[in-house]
C-alpha cells in the first residue's frame, strides 16, 4: 500500500532534509522505482548520503528529466509557481509533497497541527501528552524531523506539524483531528496572492479530517465545513476557561479541568496552545490525567520565549522562533518589567508590513536594536533606534547599558536566513553571546 501504481519514473525536487527522506522512502518501496533528485543548489546538502543508482542534477533544472517523469515530489522550500514546476503540471504530470506519499504510506492514526504561529510547541506538546499516556509515538514534519523517516520506525500514532507550503502539496491526508491555531502574516514572498491564499493552503489540513479544530478568537480558522467540528478559545465553551474561586481553569464544554496557573509554558498564546493540544488529545483518546501532568511539567522547546541567562538581575531572552510579526506581538504581550526592555530585531523580513508594531513599542519602555538586512523596516518604528550591522554588535551595545531589572530580548519578527543558517544557529549564537556577556554586565552594575 503506498498509492504510486503505475509509477516508474519519479524526480525528487531538492536535497535537503525532505528530498533525502523523500529518496529514502521510495528505495525501500517493493517496487522499483527509477529515482532522479534534482536541486537548484550548486553544493546541496546530503549528496553524500544519496543511495546508489539515484542521479542527481545539482545547480541547474533539467527540463528532459522533469518531462519525462511520471511523478514529481517537491520540497517544501521550492515554490509550484516555479516556471520549471508550472511546465511540469501543465503537461499533465503530477506533483506531490512528502507529506501525500505520507499520507498514502501511513496505516496508523494521525493528528495534524497548522496555524501561522505555535505549531512546534502544540505539536511537541501532544507528543509529549502521548508519551506521558505510555503510547509510542512519532513526532515529525515541519518542526524539523522529516514525516516519511517516521515511517519506518512503526509508531502507534503520529503527530505531525504541517507548513502551507507542505500542505500545498498534499491532498488525501486522512486526519483523526486537525488543528488551524492561528492566522497573521508570514511568507507573503511565496503567496502574491496575499493572507487569502496562504489562508487557503492551511485550510488544506481539514480536507480529509475527521474532526476540525478552529481558533474562536481567531475565526478566519474556522472551516467551511460539514463534519464534525469543534473550537478553543478564552470563553467557557468547547475547550476554554472558567472562573473556578476566582482564579481560571482550562475547562472542556464548561467543565474545570486544570489551573491556569500549574500550566508550565509562559505566556498567554501558550494557555490557547495548550487548549488546542488537549482537543487533538481528546481525539485520540489520550488519558486525560496524563495530558494534565504533561501540561504541569512541559517548559517547551529552545529559541521560544526560553529564558538562557538570568544573572545580576537582567534576563537574557531567546525567542529566535519568532520569525513573524505576531509571534514578537505575542512575546511583547503582557511582559512585566521592573525596567528596560532592550529588544533585538531585523533579520529577512519576507516582505512583510511591520507598521502593526508601532502601538506596541510605543506602550513600552523599550530600547530598539535594529540589525540584519531589514532591520531598518523596524527603526522607522521608533524614535531612538540603534541601527546595527549584526544581531552580535546588537548585543554588545545592549550589555554597555543594562542594569539589574533590565530584560535583552531576542524576537526578531524575521527569518534569519540573511545572516545565519536557521534560526536555532541564530539563537544559539545569541545564548553563547549572553553567557560571555553577563559577567562584563555585572561589573557595571
Ligand atoms: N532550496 C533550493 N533549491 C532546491 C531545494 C531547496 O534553493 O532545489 C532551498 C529552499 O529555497 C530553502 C532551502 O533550500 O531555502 C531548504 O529547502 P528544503 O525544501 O530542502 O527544506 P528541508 O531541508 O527539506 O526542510 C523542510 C522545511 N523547510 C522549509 O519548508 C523551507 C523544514 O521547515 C522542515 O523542518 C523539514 O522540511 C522537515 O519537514 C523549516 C522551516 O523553516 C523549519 N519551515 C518554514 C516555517 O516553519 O516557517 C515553512
Ligand atoms: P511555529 O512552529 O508555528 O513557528 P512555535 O511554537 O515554534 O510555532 O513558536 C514560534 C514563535 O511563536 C515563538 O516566538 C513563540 O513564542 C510564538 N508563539 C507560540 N505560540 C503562539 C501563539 N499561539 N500565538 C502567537 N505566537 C505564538
Amino acid at each position: 500500500m503506498n498509492g504510486l501504481v503505475g509509477i516508474n519514473k519519479v524526480v525528487v525536487i531538492g536535497l535537503g532534509m525532505t528530498g533525502l527522506s523523500v529518496v529514502n522512502h521510495l528505495v525501500r518501496l517493493p517496487q522499483l522505482l527509477d529515482i532522479k533528485v534534482i536541486d537548484t543548489r550548486d553544493n546541496p546538502p546530503g549528496q553524500e548520503q544519496l543511495p546508489t543508482g539515484v542521479d542527481l542534477c545539482a545547480g541547474q533544472w533539467n527540463l528532459q528529466w522533469l518531462l519525462d517523469a511520471d511523478l514529481i515530489v517537491v520540497s517544501p522550500g521550492i515554490a509550484l509557481a516555479t516556471p520549471e514546476l508550472l511546465l511540469a503540471a501543465q503537461s499533465g504530470i503530477e506533483l506531490i509533497g512528502d507529506i501525500e506519499l505520507f499520507a498514502r504510506a501511513v496505516n496508523k492514526p494521525v493528528v495534524a497541527i497548522t496555524g501561522s504561529n505555535g505549531k512546534s510547541t502544540v505539536t511537541s506538546l501532544v507528543g509529549e501528552m502521548a508519551k506521558e499516556a505510555g503510547i509510542d509515538v512519532g513526532v515529525g514534519g515541519n518542526i524539523g524531523f522529516a514525516a516519511l523517516d517516521m515511517l519506518g520506525q512503526d509508531h502507534d500514532l503520529y503527530v505531525l506539524e504541517l507548513s502551507s507550503f507542505q500542505l500545498e502539496t498534499t491532498s488525501s491526508l486522512v486526519l483523526e483531528a486537525a488543528v488551524y491555531l492561528n492566522l497573521s502574516e508570514d511568507h507573503m514572498d511565496r503567496y502574491p496572492g496575499g493572507l487569502a491564499d496562504y489562508s487557503n493552503a492551511k485550510m488544506r489540513i481539514f480536507d480529509h479530517a475527521k474532526l476540525a479544530v478552529y481558533n474562536r478568537d481567531d475565526l478566519a480558522t474556522k472551516p467551511d465545513f460539514n463534519g464534525n467540528m469543534t473550537s478553543f478559545g478564552f470563553d467557557n465553551t468547547d475547550y476554554g476557561l472558567v472562573m473556578v474561586d476566582g482564579a481560571e481553569w482550562l475547562a472542556i464544554a464548561g467543565e474545570p479541568l486544570m489551573a491556569v496557573s500549574e500550566i508550565a509554558l509562559v505566556g498567554r498564546h501558550n494557555v490557547a496552545n495548550c487548549l488546542a493540544a488537549l482537543a487533538l488529545a481528546d481525539a485520540v483518546g489520550i488519558d486525560r490525567i496524563a495530558a494534565c501532568q504533561t501540561m504541569r511539567r512541559y517548559t517547551g522547546l529552545a529559541h521560544r520565549c526560553q529564558l538562557a541567562v538570568n544573572r545580576h538581575g537582567v534576563k537574557w531572552v531567546n525567542d529566535s522562533k519568532a520569525t513573524n510579526l505576531a509571534s514578537t506581538v505575542a512575546a511583547l504581550t503582557g511582559l512585566q518589567l521592573a525596567g528596560k526592555l532592550h529588544l533585538l530585531m531585523g533579520g529577512d523580513g519576507k516582505g512583510a508590513d511591520f507598521s502593526e508594531l508601532k502601538p506596541v513599542l510605543a506602550d513600552l519602555n523599550v530600547q530598539l536594536y535594529c540589525f540584519g538586512r531589514d532591520g531598518h523596516l523596524f527603526s522607522e518604528l521608533v524614535e531612538n533606534a540603534i541601527n546595527v550591522d549584526t544581531m552580535s554588535e546588537a548585543m554588545d551595545r545592549a550589555a554597555v547599558t543594562v542594569k539589574a531589572g533590565d530584560m535583552v530580548l531576542l524576537s526578531p519578527a524575521c527569518a534569519s536566513w540573511d545572516q545565519f543558517a536557521n534560526f536555532m544557529a541564530r539563537g544559539d549564537a545569541f545564548v553563547e553571546q549572553a553567557l560571555r556577556l553577563q559577567d562584563s554586565v555585572s561589573g557595571k552594575m
